[in-house]
């Protein structure tokens, strides 16, 4: 039983706005500020948002969607971003990283990359749940045009032993489906970093304009507690290209409770201490999987005749 406790020092390095015309170059330079500051306070894992070099370019309709391509990465590190990578490696600090990938095969894909603090690549993980539309649909006031330039990916929720602990990621609207949390608590997940870009107005339904807030930390909140991990949610938010977004990046402990929370709309780093032995105090009691969860009950109730069927 190990005595001193895994305490890792997380921070949530929030980004406001980034213009449709904003140089990588300059966003960069805002991410090295953001991990200097980290540096600062001691941070061992900084968590960058969702698309997190570009503005959120699904926003607007290409017939050819080469037109975006501007907006991809081919290779990461980039000869843009490779001064990030080295700053972080000089002050051992490992980072999540959000952006949009284009590979050699033509393949695209919402992906992020998570880097050590000894500057290796851990994984890439490429975003499951891929929402909105792939169609022009004019008569919305700004689109949601995952659909149209990334591919959903079919390589699930895998969980990685870095940090001292075992850690997994997700992407925006994969934090809103209780699967993503599970299929990771299920391998024994201590820590899930999810960007998001979430724009406030929400087309199909704008009666959940105003829950916006709400639900973001909802869901997080939840799959934190149901599978007693942390969960650092970290947003591009303020408004961009005329889009107002969801800010209120947040780091969650295992019990739900949210430990910090960022105040601005804008370049925010937040800090937190996550004990990842905390976890234990929910994997081993009430979320005892191996005890309390019944898989063979589930499967029967959603394959079995006489459930009640939808209209
Ligand atoms: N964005 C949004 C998200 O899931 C969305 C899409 C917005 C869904 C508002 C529902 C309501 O947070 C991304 N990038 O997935």
């Amino acid at each position: 039983m190990s005595t001193t406790p895994r305490m890792l020092r997380v921070g949530a390095a929030q980004l406001g706005p980034i213009a449709k015309d904003e140089p990588r170059a300059d966003v960069v330079e805002r991410l090295r500020s953001l991990l200097a500051q980290a540096g600062t306070h001691g941070v061992e894992l900084v968590v960058f948002p969702e698309l997190a070099l570009s503005t959120f370019f699904p926003r607007w309709y290409t017939e050819d969607i080469s037109g975006h391509d501007h907006y991809y990465e081919t290779e990461m590190p980039s000869a843009e971003t490779q001064p990030l990578f080295d700053d972080a490696k000089r002050l051992g600090i490992g980072f999540a990283l959000g952006y949009a990938e284009l590979t050699p095969e033509g393949e695209r894909f919402n992906t992020t990359v998570l880097v050590e603090r000894d500057g290796t690549i851990v994984a890439n993980f490429r975003k499951v749940h891929m929402p909105g539309h792939d169609d022009d649909q004019p008569w919305r006031p700004f689109q949601h045009l995952e659909r149209r330039y990334f591919q959903e990916s079919d390589e699930g929720f895998p969980v990685h032993r870095a940090f001292g602990g075992i850690v997994g990621m997700a992407t925006c609207n994969d934090r809103r489906w209780p699967e993503t949390y599970r299929e990771m608590g299920l391998q024994g997940v201590e820590l899930i970093m999810i960007g998001y870009n979430t724009p406030i107005h929400y087309a199909p339904d704008p009666g959940q304009n105003a829950l916006q807030g709400f639900h973001n930390h909802l869901c997080m909140q939840a799959g934190a507690y149901q599978n007693g991990t942390w969960v650092v949610g970290v947003a591009k938010g303020g408004t961009e290209e005329g889009v107002e977004s969801l800010a209120q990046s947040a780091i969650i402990a295992p019990s739900g409770q949210i430990v910090a929370q960022a105040v601005s709309t804008g370049d925010e780093l937040i800090v937190a201490d996550c004990d990842l032995d905390w976890c234990a105090n929910y994997k081993d009691t009430l979320f005892n999987f191996a005890t309390y969860r019944r898989p063979e009950l589930y499967q029967r109730i959603t394959s079995q005749k006489g459930v009640i069927e939808p209209d």
